[in-house]
């Protein structure tokens, strides 16, 4: 790695991130994402037949997590098609950013950098943990990451680091206490009715939606040619009361 005298390396990071279009970007160890809850819980109950566990090289030691705003006001950014490259045009929009602070990363800085895929079962890792541990936010009653800036409404993507550098979390923020909880209330299948989010629920109208898929026209999605486009259900995440005046 260069030295860069005086200045802090993952600062550096960081506002590079920023610069070139990230909403927020923050630092973790990947002991402590392995570490965290979502690994226990997936050993025991994988949400995709076939995982092994964990497997990610021994080199990286840090993960910087993007995260891209995604306000009510521009739905189509969540909008899903097979025909688009990362499947929605704002995992497509976080993906390039990945790939471009990749290469930054490396001419620049002279960090390795690997950037992970979306799907765990292809080597991705569980994104709101690391959003957690490195302080872009704390874990809401609606399951998700909330956000002092966007509340719910962003998106997250990794990028393993080769150095060992200092995490930027976890956050000292606390949403939801006090709240009446917009979000569980805003469920259609009430799947929060056990006191904790329930997926088998919440994937009963994921699937409702994923059948109800629209043919829209290639312009819509940023793409040459016509697709089927799923509307998946953001409810619990567009009810959130938090940071509304940036993200409306
Ligand atoms: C598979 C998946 C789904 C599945 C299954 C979800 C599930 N939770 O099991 C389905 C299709 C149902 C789904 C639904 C949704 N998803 Co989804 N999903 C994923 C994916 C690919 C993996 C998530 C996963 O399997 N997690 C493992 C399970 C075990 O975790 P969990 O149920 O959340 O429970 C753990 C946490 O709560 C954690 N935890 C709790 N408290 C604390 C405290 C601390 C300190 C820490 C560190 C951890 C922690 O521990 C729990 C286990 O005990 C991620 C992308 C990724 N690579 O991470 C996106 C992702 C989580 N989904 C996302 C979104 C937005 C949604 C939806 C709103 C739909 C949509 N329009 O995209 C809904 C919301 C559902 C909800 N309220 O949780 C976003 C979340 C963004 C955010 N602001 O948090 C992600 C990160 C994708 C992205 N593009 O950024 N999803």
């Amino acid at each position: 790695m260069q030295l860069l005298k005086g200045i802090k390396v993952e600062n550096v990071i960081i506002e590079k991130a920023m610069e070139i279009g990230a909403s927020l970007a923050g630092i973790t160890s990947i002991a402590a994402l392995k570490a965290s809850p979502s690994y226990a819980v997936y050993d025991k109950r994988p949400y995709y037949d076939g995982y092994k566990g964990v497997e990610w090289k021994e080199e990286y030691k840090s993960v910087l997590v993007l995260a891209l705003a995604h306000p009510e006001s521009k739905p189509v950014l969540d909008w899903w098609s097979m025909k688009v490259p990362g499947f929605t045009p704002g995992n497509r929009a976080l993906r390039d950013l990945s790939k471009n602070l990749k290469t930054w990363l490396g001419n620049e800085l002279g960090i390795k950098a690997h950037a992970l895929p979306y799907q765990i079962e292809f080597g991705g890792a569980f994104l709101k943990d690391a959003a957690v541990l490195a302080g872009l936010g704390v874990f809401g009653k609606n399951n998700l990451l909330v956000t002092p800036e966007f509340g719910s409404l962003v998106r997250l993507r990794g990028i393993f680091l080769e150095p060992e550098l200092i995490p930027t979390g976890p956050a000292g923020f606390d949403p939801c206490k006090d709240c009446v909880m917009h979000c569980r209330k805003a469920c259609p299948e009430d799947a929060f009715r056990s006191g904790t989010y329930e997926r088998d629920l919440c994937k009963i109208e994921q699937d409702r939606l994923e059948a109800a898929f629209e043919i829209m026209d290639g312009s819509i999605m940023g793409i040459e040619e016509a697709s089927d486009v799923i509307r998946y259900c953001r409810k619990c995440e567009i009810a959130c009361p938090v940071g509304r005046a940036a993200a409306p």
